[in-house]
């Protein structure tokens, strides 16, 4: 009987009928390899189908032959002469075809065609493996073309994520479960998932990881965890993946026993010089450390009257002779300063500018306030040249509905990246500010606040996965497109027929528009719920901090709303260089998008579309519920063509997204009239409630709070 079933299948999958033999739920990320059949499994067999490799117990060659297998249905042949010639710059073979192989650094590699052969060739082991994944991607998603001419270095020398995981395994803004991390079973049991983690992070080209949460536990520090933390680094360090930890200011105080963390006192010094140099003993390429200090309660230099200086560069010091780095963040913000959040981090490190050792990068968060759903840039890129600055996203959607809403980021990061800071002239993109070329430093970084956990789809959903996908390939080169990010990783994930990649692709692109609409229209922000910060809450006032309410941000009265920041308000434009600063200081010239984060504007003011800005915000909340009702309309044409149990996820999902942005929609509408009482614009339907029912809604056990 079972032989007769595989009969079956075997036959079907030959036609081409089935392309896979089993339930998906999405474990395999854009990994997934399916038997081709017809015309493009013939085709693979004669490009790709054997290997020469002059080690042969390589990961290179071992990924390479995984990702083949599936795709051909068995092994490719390991054999001298192999259509596919992959090797190390000093490999004999490489040698003898002369390839000018001069500048690749440890991570790039080249792809050609020679003859009827593929030639993947790198300086080094990372490079080898970064080609042999880029070989399969090509392979996967039908797009290997007849001749290859391929040379790649990546644009950001740290390719790094930011794990927000406790040692308890709470994620602290995680929607897909719990921490991968098994501390407790750590470092005896390695869950092979740690593999397969470091498998999809090396097939993006991501390098580093921070393990631990930036609100961090000083116990990370301790012996037993760093025994932990050294089993992880084995298991990444084939896969060319550095780990990095989060380390707590006050850690010489919390587990050094020491009366002080005073990053000048001479024990503190001497303190943190021990722990490193034991960090190394254990994790000889150990990355380096994380820093949020001062910052939302967190210890730091500051508390001893100090400096972010002060204290970047007595842990850069004690990093610098084992080649370690410190990456300080420059998201700080007191409510004790009575100016507004947008500019304080701004006021508080340019003054720092050159004072920070080599091995220092400042982290920055994409936009001046928390990772909303549209940010302008923060004013920090282009205004510290002597200053390594890194960038900061957040790929977990805290601000963006969660794990439910699809919402693709690749646009809005690119927005950011591509955005001209006009520092010191026009055309000094943020990306150039980031990876570095603008000022000539020589070290460069990237950060993505990761949105992986325990949930077998390792996102939350199936097309989070899209924004860990486009996260890495955007750190590794800026200049790819959200489209061809898309492209690529719906072939890979689903399909490469356009009948399935396009309605998806359509789904995709406008999703973070979607999102912006429905919830934070033209320059809105911060008006989520308080503390979990999910679903609306612009009525949130009062509480601990002023600048952690909705009331602080959006300024409504009965005659207007926003938050003026001009001249005549909090002055931030003044913090972006003059053309900018020009442009944003008059309502007339500030871009749509973010009208309402530079300016007060009156309710009844005529937009450029000839409708009140009342009219306007009802107009932008109609269409961003439309769009979801748009991706609902094409993913339900797709039944049956995507596999059941990730097409039911997602139709679930795009149901729970359809309700959420209408419930955006109707409590914001209902808070906006009770303050400013206007009628509805003509055919703008009445929410179902007044605004006291929305505000009395709560959700105690949303996940992800924060501790
Ligand atoms: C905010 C999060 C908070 C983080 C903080 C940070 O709500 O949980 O600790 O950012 O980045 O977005 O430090």
């Amino acid at each position: 009987m079972r032989h007769l079933r595989n009969l079956l299948v075997g036959l079907l999958l030959a036609t081409g009928l089935v392309t896979h033999s089993h339930a998906e739920d999405g474990y395999d990320l854009w990994l997934r390899s399916r038997p081709l059949a017809g015309t493009a499994l013939s085709h693979l067999e004669t490009r790709l189908a054997t290997i020469e490799t002059a080690d042969p117990q390589g990961l290179a060659v071992a990924e390479l032959s995984r990702g083949l297998t599936g795709l051909l249905g068995r092994s490719p042949a390991l054999e001298k002469g192999g259509a596919v010639l992959l090797g190390l710059a000093d490999d004999p073979a490489i040698r003898a075809l002369k390839l000018d192989l001069t500048g690749l650094g440890p991570d790039g590699y080249i792809i050609r065609t020679f003859g009827p052969r593929t030639i993947v060739a790198a300086e080094g082991r990372n490079g080898l493996l970064y080609g042999a994944f880029h070989l399969l991607r090509l392979a996967r998603t039908g797009s290997l073309p007849a001749t290859l001419d391929v040379r790649e270095v990546p644009k950001i020398d740290r390719r790094i994520l930011n794990h927000w995981d406790d040692l308890d395994r709470h994620v602290e803004r995680g929607y897909s479960g719990q921490s991968i991390w098994d501390w407790h079973k750590l470092p005896d049991w390695k869950d092979p998932r740690y593999t397969d983690y470091a498998r999809a992070n090396a097939s993006i080209g991501i390098n580093g990881t921070v393990l631990n949460n930036v609100n961090a536990n000083a116990t990370i520090l301790t012996a037993p965890y760093l025994e932990k933390v050294a089993a992880l680094a084995d298991v990444f360090r084939p896969y060319g993946i550095k780990v990095y930890l989060t380390a707590r200011f006050s850690a010489p105080k919390e587990i050094g026993g020491l009366p002080t963390a005073d990053p000048l006192d001479k024990d503190v010094i001497r303190w943190w010089q021990a722990k490193v140099d034991e960090i190394y003993t254990r994790i000889p390429d150990f990355g380096g450390f994380l820093i949020k200090a001062n910052s939302e309660g967190q210890p730091g230099p500051q508390d001893y009257g100090r400096t972010h200086a002060d204290g970047a560069n007595m842990l850069a010091d004690a990093m610098a002779p084992h080649g370690g780095i410190v990456m300080w963040r420059a998201f700080v913000y007191s409510h004790e300063v009575p100016d507004d959040r947008a500019k304080q981090a701004y006021d508080e490190f340019v003054p720092l500018d050159g004072k920070f050792r080599d091995n220092v990068l400042v982290q920055v968060k994409n936009g001046a306030i928390d990772f909303q759903p549209r940010e302008p840039f923060h004013p920090l890129f282009g205004a510290m040249p002597k200053t390594k600055l890194m960038m900061e996203f957040q790929i977990t959607k805290e601000y963006l509905g969660f794990a439910t809403h699809l919402a693709y980021l690749a646009p809005m990061w690119k927005e950011v990246l591509d955005a001209d800071t006009y520092r010191p002239k026009q055309g000094s993109t943020v990306a150039k500010v980031v990876d570095g070329s603008l000022d000539g430093h020589k070290l460069s970084a990237m950060a993505g606040v990761a949105n992986i956990g325990t949930d077998r789809n390792w996102a939350g959903s199936q097309f989070d996965q899209a924004n860990w996908y486009a996260y890495g390939r955007l750190a590794w080169n800026h200049d790819l497109t959200s489209e061809a990010i898309a492209r690529e990783w719906i072939a890979a994930t689903f399909s490469p027929d356009p009948a399935i990649l396009d309605p998806i692709l359509s789904m995709m692109m406008p999703s973070h528009q979607a999102v912006v609409d429905y919830m934070t229209p033209l320059g809105l922000h911060h008006l989520m719920g308080r503390g979990h910060h999910y679903g609306p809450g612009p009525w949130v006032e009062g509480g601990p901090r002023s600048d952690w309410t909705s009331v602080y941000y959006h300024r409504a009265t009965k005659d207007g709303i926003g938050f003026d920041r001009t001249a005549t308000g909090s002055d931030a434009i003044s913090q972006y260089a003059k053309p900018l600063a020009d442009r944003f200081n008059k309502v007339e010239t500030t871009p749509e998008e973010f009208l309402l984060w530079f300016h007060h504007v009156r309710w009844d003011r005529k937009m450029p579309s000839g409708r009140t800005l009342w009219a306007e915000l009802l107009h932008h909340y109609g269409r961003g519920i439309a769009t979801v009702d748009g991706m609902i309309t094409r993913w339900d044409g797709l039944k049956g063509r995507i596999d059941d149990a990730r097409h039911a996820e997602v139709a679930a999902f795009l149901a729970i997204q359809r309700k959420e942005a209408q419930w955006w929609r109707d409590a914001s509408v209902a808070y906006w009239q009770s303050i400013n009482g206007l009628p509805l614009p003509k055919g703008e339907a009445p929410p179902p409630h007044d605004a006291a029912y929305y505000k009395a809604l709560s959700f105690p056990f949303a996940p992800g709070d924060g501790k």
